[in-house]
């Protein structure tokens, strides 16, 4: 049974109090939907018995059908208007930070051309995003290929931007290594509050520099040593495999970051793990930023990625962790990284990331965290251009 359900439901299947949960949801967003669509796409041709479509296709029909942003959600092409929306998506299409596969650079658009196929609810959870969240998708970051590091520029300005508006900064990338980037813009207006990172992956990612630079295997190093991400607060879930760079592994060592392989996982059980990981990246912090790579999955299930291993989590195994994360936490931000579609097969890697996003959203509506009041205490309305401090 989950939180907040009446005890007459205790005997309930899921699927009956889904069929219930349904029956509570409004129609509102839909029908603005169809009167935009007839007032913008103009009324369909007479031989059109359902006149709720329109000429030219102006939401989420047909789902093969429209121009793809995510989720079909209104395109925000002036982004000092990004604080009107509950949920902004960004892609950020960076590829420079790989060490073998490359591809992720075409990541977001992979994943907003599948996202196409998803509706607004989903059965289960009772959630309808269209009528329970306003989404927006504020298309690209400008990175510079070839340049990492003027790009973790670019990348910090962006997430600072979104962050600070208030509106849920939902990250598509690119390869991990804006993973340091992101959290450097968030941790820009966090002021003295401190954020804990939970890491989903088959790879540490905690290396100083890999190839002599900072790469998509260096994440985690940079950004534990910005003092409102404490390195003891980084929960990493998934870990393991033929992949794990020994340089990363001390330090995680020496930093004493929290990590679970897949066969701890299961061990001590889903339930489990998701407590360990919400006490160790909760104390002492105020928020929780998710870091979600695609590769924590099975590879047999995420082709499309840079460095696939297999042995990784069941998708279901990481939806549940993932869902019950978010439902007790208070999330500050999700980023999917490397989902590379020109490795990917029908598009399932793409579609596995939409899936972390949409499950993500939906138990943000669930646990009451989204639509938000007002902006959340821990968003300091002022940045702080630089908050690095060394390594201790
Ligand atoms: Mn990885």
């Amino acid at each position: 049974m989950t939180q907040g359900e009446r005890p007459s439901e205790q005997n309930s299947t899921e699927a009956q109090r889904a069929l219930e949960k349904e029956t509570q949801l409004s129609f509102t967003g839909w029908q603005q939907e169809v009167s935009r669509g007839l007032e913008f796409g103009l009324e369909a041709a007479e031989s059109i018995r359902d006149r709720t479509i329109s000429t030219f296709s102006r939401g989420e029909l047909p789902h093969y059908a429209g121009i793809n942003t995510f989720l079909k959600a209104p395109y925000i092409e002036d982004v000092r208007k990004v604080g009107e929306y509950d949920v902004a998506i960004v892609g950020v299409p960076h590829d420079s930070g790989t060490t073998y596969r490359p591809g992720t650079r075409f990541g977001p658009q992979g994943i907003r051309r599948i996202s196409a196929l998803y509706t607004p609810y989903n059965f289960e959870l009772g959630v309808d995003l269209r009528e329970q969240i306003t989404l927006c998708d504020v298309g690209d970051v400008f990175t510079i290929p070839g340049n990492n590091e003027k790009s973790f520029d670019q990348i910090s300005k962006g997430i600072a931007h979104i962050f600070g508006s208030g509106a849920f900064p939902i990250i598509l990338g690119g390869d991990h290594s804006i993973g340091f980037p992101t959290v450097r813009g968030v941790c820009r207006h966090l002021g003295d509050k401190k954020v804990g990172i939970i890491h989903f992956d088959r790879h540490v990612d905690t290396q100083e520099t890999d190839l002599d630079e900072r790469m998509h295997t260096c994440p985690w190093f940079h950004a534990t040593n910005i003092k409102n991400a404490p390195a003891k607060n980084l929960v990493q879930l998934g870990i393991g495999g033929w992949q794990v760079p020994r340089a990363g592994v001390k330090v995680c060592r020496d930093r004493a970051t929290n990590i679970l392989t897949v066969t701890d996982i299961t061990e001590m059980g889903l339930d489990t793990a998701v407590e360990f990981a919400l006490e160790r990246a909760l104390d002492g912090t105020d928020c929780v930023y998710i870091s979600f790579d695609i590769d924590c999955i099975d590879a047999g299930f995420v082709p499309g990625t840079g460095w696939p291993e297999p042995g990784g989590l069941l998708p279901r195994e990481a939806l549940y962790l993932l869902g019950k994360i978010v439902q007790k936490a208070p999330v500050c931000g999700l980023e999917v990284v490397e989902v590379s579609p020109p490795y990917d097969v029908s598009d399932m890697t793409a579609l596995m990331a939409t899936r972390v996003i949409c499950d993500t959203m939906a138990h943000l509506v669930i646990s009451g965290q989204l639509p938000r009041k007002e902006k959340p205490a821990y968003i300091h309305p002022e940045a702080t251009p630089e908050v690095i401090s060394e390594w201790q």
